[in-house]
């Protein structure tokens, strides 16, 4: 698994490296592309961290060596630092992709270019640099030294920029787009809904020393974990599965079907992981035996209810793009007006994607004559 994660990042690397399109420059690139990199990089310097870890585990257990156990000499907190050094850069192979995503639907259907492109692209480079500095916050509580906890704390609040700089400019193409009610497609609609903003800016209460202690192993990080990972990363993903569907089964499905899945599932997401929220800071652990009686009414609530209508989006949406499958119309080259490559070659498309190899004469978001509406 860890071999397939590294090539396929080396794959990603070398393709941006050396298969461009003719005229292709890196601030030609989408920013879907660029996320793509970023990741990659993370991907190839982060995971060997994971196999190190297995392969010292391995040596404790069959030589007998303490490196992890205490009883034979070794330190657990070491294996925690393995651990974070390698998961906390995870969450951004798995995050980052999703704000590409986002960056492209945003800017096709608001029918603008992204301002700040250059910005959200080094910002995406700058979360695969500094996210391998900040470990340390996930161990606040852990007993490490007091000068790891202020060293590697330190770097911290700054490194929110790179991440806290794509949301909002995001965000307000987002409302850019909106106010043409038209052009609000459903995978704009699910890239909208996504709640990374909430996943990032609960994270800076997690990574505040004195607020962690409290937070630390609480419903609270559940709730932070699942605004990202599923708020932000899952929402993103079937919105850009909603995008490239036409471009990759040659079909439309029913935006009304889309748009009514879209709905469910954002209330159903935001009652569920919301009220994880309020458990959390009103001490819920993690993971309880038994459930204490104050924290039951909301669990009933809302974790059981609201799960369901949750689970009936995704369903919906299943249903929706497996039904276009057999009664969708002909998706044409472009149906969404979008003005990357991969709109300029029929849907599906041929083998090796292109009749002749594109020429790219401007950046991936430039509306020239042609390409507007
Ligand atoms: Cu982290």
């Amino acid at each position: 698994l860890g071999f397939s994660s590294i090539f396929t990042g080396l794959n990603f690397i070398a393709t941006v490296h050396a298969l461009r399109a003719p005229g292709m420059t890196f601030f030609r690139m989408p920013l879907f592309v660029w996320a793509l990199y970023a990741t990659s990089v993370i991907q190839v310097l982060a995971t060997p961290v994971l196999g190190i870890t297995l392969l010292l585990l391995i040596a404790e257990k069959v030589l007998r060596i303490g490196i992890f156990d205490p009883a034979i000499g070794g330190d657990p907190i070491l294996f925690q630092h393995f651990f974070w050094f390698y998961s906390h850069p995870a969450v951004y192979i798995m995050i980052v992709p999703g704000f590409g995503v986002i960056s492209d639907l945003i800017s096709t259907f608001s029918r603008k270019a992204i301002f700040g492109y250059r910005a959200i692209a080094m910002s995406s480079i700058g979360i695969a640099i500094v996210g391998f500095l900040v470990w340390g916050h996930h161990m606040f509580t852990s007993g490490q030294s007091e000068l790891a906890e202020h060293d590697l704390l330190g770097p911290d609040l700054p490194y929110r920029d790179p991440d806290g700089h794509q949301d909002p400019e995001l965000g307000c193409h987002a409302l850019q787009g909106l106010d043409r009610a038209a052009d609000t497609r459903c995978g704009t609609r699910w890239a909208s809904c996504g709640c990374s903003s909430i996943g990032g800016l609960t994270g800076l209460y997690l990574a505040t020393m004195s607020l962690d202690l409290h937070l630390h192993d609480t419903y609270f990080v559940v709730a932070h974990f699942h605004y990202v990972m599923m708020g932000g990363t899952m929402f993103a993903f079937i919105g850009g599965l909603h995008y490239w569907w036409p471009k990759i089964t040659g079909r439309m499905y029913s935006e009304k079907l889309g748009n009514m899945a879209c709905l469910l599932a954002f209330i159903g997401f935001n009652m569920t992981f919301m009220s994880q929220f309020f458990l959390g800071v009103a001490g819920h652990a993690a993971s309880l035996l038994q459930l204490p009686a104050q924290y039951e009414p909301l669990h009933q609530v809302l974790d059981d209810w609201f799960v369901y209508v949750l689970g009936f989006g995704f369903l919906l949406t299943a249903i929706c793009l497996l039904s276009s499958l057999k009664s969708g119309a002909q998706a044409g080259d472009n149906p969404w007006g979008g003005t990357t490559l991969e709109w300029q070659t029929p849907s599906p498309p041929p083998l090796e994607n292109f009749v002749d190899p594109p020429v790219v004469t401007a950046g991936p978001y430039d509306r020239g004559t042609a390409a507007s509406h």
